[in-house]
């Protein structure tokens, strides 16, 4: 049995877990808790007492909140994803809060209301607010992405990992006011490991 385990389907923001390990190469044993009353059992409970998901096992470490999940394992491994440099790995935790914080909330809005609710449950007004928050966001990204491949230079790292992880719905989304931000989505989700994640989901 692998000694990583990590829970939550790859329907949830336990994808961008599975897309880490599947770049480091990693073997994991993947437990598929989802939302139908998996992630509210004492079993899972007794994991992650909020019951959320993704949360991993290793070892005797319990972990949950996906992007720190993405920076542990990144480190843990060593090699080239993890930034070598401390002012790599200020910009990286810079990007990855980044992600969490100013984009995770509105990219799910926009989504819900355009996407994934059905079309009698969406609020187009509520959409349109999560495009106006994410103007200035995207437009930060396309600044940085504007003289270099990847966020913190010629290669991917964890930090285009867990930016792009997070802007999974957005592949769906109209991105031509930001092209650079769209060539660089693109160009992470052509990657082997991010096919095979969105394989498990799609
Ligand atoms: N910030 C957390 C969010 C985790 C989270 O809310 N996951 C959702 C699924 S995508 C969940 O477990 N929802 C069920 C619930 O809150 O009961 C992370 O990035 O891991």
């Amino acid at each position: 049995m692998a000694d990583l385990r990590i829970y939550g389907i790859a329907r949830s923001r336990a994808f961008r877990v599975l897309w880490a390990a599947k770049e480091l190469g990693l073997d994991y044993e993947h437990v598929q808790i989802g939302f139908d009353g998996g992630n509210r059992t004492p079993e899972y409970l007794a994991v992650n007492p909020m019951g959320t998901i993704p949360t991993i096992q290793d070892g005797d470490l319990t972990l949950f909140e996906s992007l720190a999940i993405n920076l542990y394992l990144a480190k843990r491994e060593g090699g080239g994803l993890y930034p070598q440099t401390l002012r790599d790995e200020a910009l990286t935790w810079q990007w990855t809060l980044f992600a969490a914080s100013e984009l995770d909330q509105p990219i799910l809005d926009w989504a819900l209301h355009t996407l994934m609710r059905p079309p009698e449950k969406r609020d187009p007004a509520v959409a349109g607010k999560a495009l106006a928050t994410l103007e200035p966001k995207m437009a930060a990204l396309e600044a940085a992405l504007a003289s270099r491949p990847y966020l913190l230079g010629d290669r991917f790292t964890i930090a285009d990992l867990n930016v792009a992880s997070v802007m999974y719905r957005l592949l769906w989304g109209d991105l031509d006011r930001t092209p650079v931000v769209k060539a660089w989505l693109d160009r992470c989700y052509d990657r082997d490991s991010a096919r095979e994640a969105r394989k498990l989901r799609e």
